[in-house]
């Protein structure tokens, strides 16, 4: 397993000089954020974040995310030049030593939440769903964007590309899906990079767009889209795990070899639908994040691991989700239960 962080670049408030101070942090988990989705990245960009990255020792093998442009998503004509850029970018980044891309298939909206600042008990605060407000949202009204979004709509706007949705229907999404896949899947083999879906945040269709990557049945056919090793997932356990069918356990030693990039994130679950997000020990929320380590020790995991969304905690302010002390307990945390599941393993620690 090598640990990870993700850092939004220069306007990240959390820095590189934080990030390698966190016991056990091998590598940063990043992108280009100022070009337009469906560009392409320039080799100059890629390889100069990754020089910045190394200076300070730390690794870069992971992008999170290559967005997918959604004329893809929609499967319009002009995907063609997209998916051409596409697998540009993958070209370049395999050439610059990029290991694992992130990437998601979510129409329009990535992450959702009804409220950003949501108070726990012990008075921090997180990323927290909301059923009923969701449900009362409009998202024409332009009342809700959050941070993990591009808001760069286009010509008509955010209702112009719900409007081109309208038609959408999981089966249709399903086969822009297979067909970006067989599209880029062959390339990426070439260049030495490993594709990662990540699941749907929440894994249920939300303002009637519909949404796909949602359980075990998901995982198991976009992978039979086309077996390589380059076809592949980011296992979110924050984003599948709001789903209370869907037991990461298993899914975790059953898909163990296709799982290129694991996020850490706990969450509570007060009734199905409604969530927040708490720390990452076990006893804060929902999942049992040892279990799910100890499922990822037994499959011989070396992939790429990090915390998924933290709290806010210690006054501090920055982009909800990723600011620099939960997560860096969330690492410390983890970091503690995979080294106890090696020496449990070697038999140096012994049970009795
Ligand atoms: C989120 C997403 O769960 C997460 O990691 O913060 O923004 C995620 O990075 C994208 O959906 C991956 O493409
Ligand atoms: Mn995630």
């Amino acid at each position: 397993m090598k640990m990870t962080f993700r850092w939004y670049g220069d306007d990240d408030k959390v820095t590189l000089d934080n990030i390698r101070q966190i016991p056990g942090m091998v590598g940063v988990v990043s992108a280009i954020y100022d070009i337009p989705v469906g560009e392409i990245w320039s080799m100059e960009k890629i390889l100069e974040l990754k020089n910045k990255i190394e200076l300070k020792g730390l690794t870069f093998e992971v992008v999170e995310s290559v967005p997918v442009h959604e004329d893809i998503k929609l499967g319009l004509p002009t995907r063609e030049k997209y998916i051409e850029n596409y697998c540009e970018n993958i070209k370049n980044l395999g050439k610059a030593g990029i290991k694992v891309v992130c990437y998601n298939f979510m129409p329009v909206f990535d992450w959702t939440r009804s409220i950003l600042a949501y108070e726990l008990p012990d008075g921090s605060n997180s990323l927290a769903y909301e059923k009923n407000k969701v449900e009362k949202m409009d998202p024409r009204s332009g009342e809700l964007s959050l941070p993990g979004w591009d808001t760069s709509y286009g010509e008509g706007g955010l209702g112009g590309v719900l409007d081109q949705y309208k038609e959408m229907t999981t089966e249709k999404l399903w086969e822009n899906l297979t067909y970006f896949l067989h599209k880029i899947i062959p390339i990426a083999e070439k260049a030495g990079v490993k594709m990662a879906i990540h699941p749907d945040d929440p894994p249920w269709s939300i303002f009637g767009l519909p949404r796909i990557i949602v359980n075990e049945a998901s995982l198991e056919r976009v992978l039979n889209i086309i077996d390589s090793p380059s076809n592949g997932l980011t296992l979110c356990s924050g984003s599948l795990g709001v789903a209370c069918t869907n037991n990461l356990p298993q899914i975790i030693r059953k898909y163990g070899e296709k799982i290129h990039f694991a996020h850490i994130r706990n969450v509570n679950n007060y009734e199905e639908g409604s969530f927040s997000e708490v720390a990452h020990l076990s006893s804060c929320g929902s999942l049992d994040i040892v279990e799910i380590l100890k499922a990822y020790y037994e499959v011989g995991f070396d992939g790429y691991l990090r915390p998924d969304h933290g709290r806010m905690i210690w006054n501090e302010t920055g982009r909800p989700g990723y600011g620099l002390y939960d997560r860096a307990l969330g690492a410390t945390y983890m970091n503690g239960i995979w080294e106890t599941l090696i020496k449990l393993g070697k038999g140096d620690i012994k049970n009795d």
